[in-house]
């Protein structure tokens, strides 16, 4: 609700600003203006101070509000009209604010263009226009969460398919069948033949209607990339030909849409049909837009809800490359760097590179505080052939470059559904080809993705590794490593750092299909062994054949090579067991806990815990507390019997008495 007390509030606080500022323009104009100058330039000056001044000087609890992207654009305006420069003191912005309040919000003054659902579902998000000077106002309604600017996005400018080696996910079976991907955009041309039966719902944010046109060119070409198939008649496939499209048009003909638009394409098409029992949300939204402004942290939030919700965002990082000059990079007005949403930590960003693997001078990049590197990988993005409405055409971009990963992605889903975009991101990481600098840079991120290693990444479940967690000393560790894929294994390795940092490495030899092992003997010293298996598989198909169980793999760092060999992959397991003495863990205890304060005062009961390795085992536990000079405080010697949990109660008399816990477990009699 706007309030109106608070308004009353406001408005003194903007007479008070008024009233001090306009002394000390008086002063001003008296010392620093030129004798003879004319009364218009003073009071133009007078008016413009004061109206800023007013900005400047808002309640905390209503500046807080206001996002500072917006503060500058209302700013901006004020200074335009107060200068009598051309153009409309009345904005476009949005206010978030809890549900239902519409009615309050057109009551305050603003046109209300658009009232979109948060992503979380939340709250709402109302694009309205209004004078600049309403945004404060607004921003004083207590129902009111926050006043942000409408941030504007653009989108952003092919034998492609090849290059990321979506093949090797079509030999399997996997063409992205059953997975929808939405494509935020300008548009479809649903009838082109690249596009025939690919688009299985659609909506356009941008007429209001059921046919979401591309009038643009843009969001058809991007699509083909995505989910185009030869099976309509096109003359190409796109990286996942059994995707399905799920069309969502909020940016116009040329190309633009404000931000609130594109939140309502991505909540409706996370459940096109408002029914969360039916499962025809998309599992991939895929975005080829940008802005060069800064994205709000409120709207971050959203990017993140939708991810929350299971959604993956592949999102261009923008075409405002370190190669961008002036007249090139048209939309950049010098900003240099990954344009937004693509800046996001939330969100995957896709670069662009040639048919060389060079990184296009356009391709944004950078490196970001809190955030780290970006983009995260590269797809091709210079002279892609696509899908346009009429025909085909080749465009550079990456937009170009995003839809890549988009398909990439749906073949993944399509052989495990249940991925989320941690796990994608994990796996593209896991198997792209290092480009540019060694690892993630501001160039490639973590490179081109390639989907001949992703096809045959197998993580967690399908390589498991079994031991015994805890062993007496001289006792043997059997070492049992499974397999359940039935890929080429080319080695299984283990490698033991023993608890005085000695290491060992050995093989682990297979026993028969799928299974390895090995007897670890070595078990003398006490203590903490660590574990570290290294499963090595994939290589070249046709040298499998031959080579049999011999070792020769390429180590993690070869490339995929050509003629669509499978490179080969390391996968690691760690773990650790724990050689204890026949008599139990003489001076070791696996968990202490005071259960009380870490400082133990006066009178105080504290209770320390400690979980028991042998049961039936009398033991005695003797405890000191130290102070402050290292002296023993307190003593104490008490027979405990072992069986799970133990719990000693300790009383101190002394204050303060430190935590220096000295804890003995001895052999009991
Ligand atoms: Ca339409
Ligand atoms: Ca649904
Ligand atoms: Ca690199």
């Amino acid at each position: 609700m706007i309030e109106e007390k608070r308004m009353g509030k406001l408005k003194a606080a903007r007479k008070a600003a008024f009233a001090a500022i306009a002394v000390l323009l008086l002063l001003l104009a008296t010392t620093l203006l030129p004798t003879g100058s004319d009364n218009k330039a003073k009071t133009g000056g007078d008016m413009l101070m004061l109206k800023l001044s007013e900005l400047n000087t808002l309640p905390q609890a209503v500046n807080e509000k206001i996002s500072p992207v917006l503060m500058e654009k209302v700013k901006e305006a004020v200074y335009r009209k107060e200068t009598g420069g051309k153009g409309d003191d009345r904005i476009d912005f949005i206010v978030k604010s809890k549900k239902g309040i519409k009615e309050e919000i057109s009551k305050a003054g603003p046109k209300i263009l658009n009232a979109v659902d948060s992503i979380d579902g939340m709250s709402k998000y109302f694009a309205v226009e209004a004078e600049a000077e309403k945004v404060a106002q607004l921003a004083s309604g207590q129902e009111v969460i926050r006043v942000l600017p409408r941030t504007m996005f653009h989108v952003m400018l092919e034998q492609s398919v090849p290059m990321v080696k979506a093949d090797a996910f079509w030999k399997g079976g996997n063409t992205g069948v059953g997975v929808k991907v939405a494509v935020i955009d300008t548009g479809m041309d649903a009838s082109h033949p690249m596009l025939k039966g690919r688009v299985v719902a659609e909506k356009d944010f941008v007429d209001g209607d059921a046919i979401a046109q591309d009038d643009n060119g843009h969001g058809t070409h991007v699509a083909g990339i995505i989910a185009g198939s030869k099976a309509g008649g096109g003359l190409m496939d796109g990286v996942a030909p059994g995707a399905e499209l799920i069309n969502a048009k909020a940016m116009d003909e040329n190309g633009a849409g404000p931000i609130d638009r594109v939140f309502d394409a991505i909540n409706w098409a996370l459940d096109p049909d408002s029914n969360p029992a039916t499962n025809d949300g998309a599992r991939i939204i895929s975005m080829s837009l940008g802005t060069t402004d800064p994205l709000d942290a409120e709207y971050e939030n959203d990017l993140k809800a939708a991810v929350s919700k299971g959604a993956i965002i592949v999102v261009a990082a923008g075409n405002c490359g370190p190669g961008c000059t002036g007249a090139i990079c048209p939309g950049c007005g010098g900003f240099k760097g990954v344009t937004a949403p693509g800046s996001s930590p939330s969100v995957i960003t896709v670069g662009a590179i040639d048919k060389s693997k060079n990184v296009a001078y356009f391709s944004g990049g950078g490196v970001y505080p809190e955030i780290g590197v970006k983009p995260d990988f590269v797809a091709p993005g210079v002279s892609i052939k696509s899908s346009v409405p009429g025909g085909y055409s080749l465009k550079d971009g990456t937009s170009m470059a995003a839809p890549h990963v988009s398909g990439a992605i749906a073949l993944m889903l399509n052989r495990t559904p249940t991925l989320k975009q941690d796990d994608v991101k994990r796996i593209l990481e896991k198997t792209s080809e290092d480009l540019g600098e060694p690892g993630k840079d501001a160039s490639y991120g973590f490179g081109l993705i390639d989907l001949a290693k992703a096809a045959i990444y197998r993580e967690g479940v399908e390589f498991k590794v079994e031991m015994a967690p805890k062993l007496i000393s001289q006792e043997v560790q059997k070492i049992a490593v499974t397999v359940y894929d039935d890929v080429k294994i080319n080695s299984v390795k283990a490698t033991i750092t023993k608890p005085n940092g000695e290491k060992s490495a050995f093989d682990i030899p297979s026993t028969g299909s799928g299974d390895y092992a090995y007897d670890y003997t070595d078990t003398a010293i006490l203590g903490k062994y660590a574990l570290e298996v290294t499963l090595n598989y994939g290589g070249s198909s046709n040298a499998s054949k031959d080579s049999g169980s011999t070792d020769e793999s390429g180590g993690s760092g070869s490339s995929g090579g050509s003629g669509g060999a499978e490179a080969s992959i390391d996968l690691f397991h760690l773990a650790s067991f724990k050689v204890i003495s026949p008599l139990g863990e003489i001076g070791m205890i696996d968990e202490i806990n005071v259960s009380s304060e870490q400082r133990l005062s006066s009178n105080l009961t504290g209770n320390i815990t400690f979980t028991a390795v042998k049961a039936e085992e009398t033991r005695s536990l003797s405890l000191q507390l130290a102070d402050d000079a290292g002296k023993i405080a307190y003593e104490t010697t008490q027979p405990i019997v072992e069986q799970g949990l133990a719990i000693l109660v300790v009383e101190t008399q002394k204050l303060e008495a430190r935590l220096n816990l000295m804890v003995d477990v001895k052999p009991g009699n």
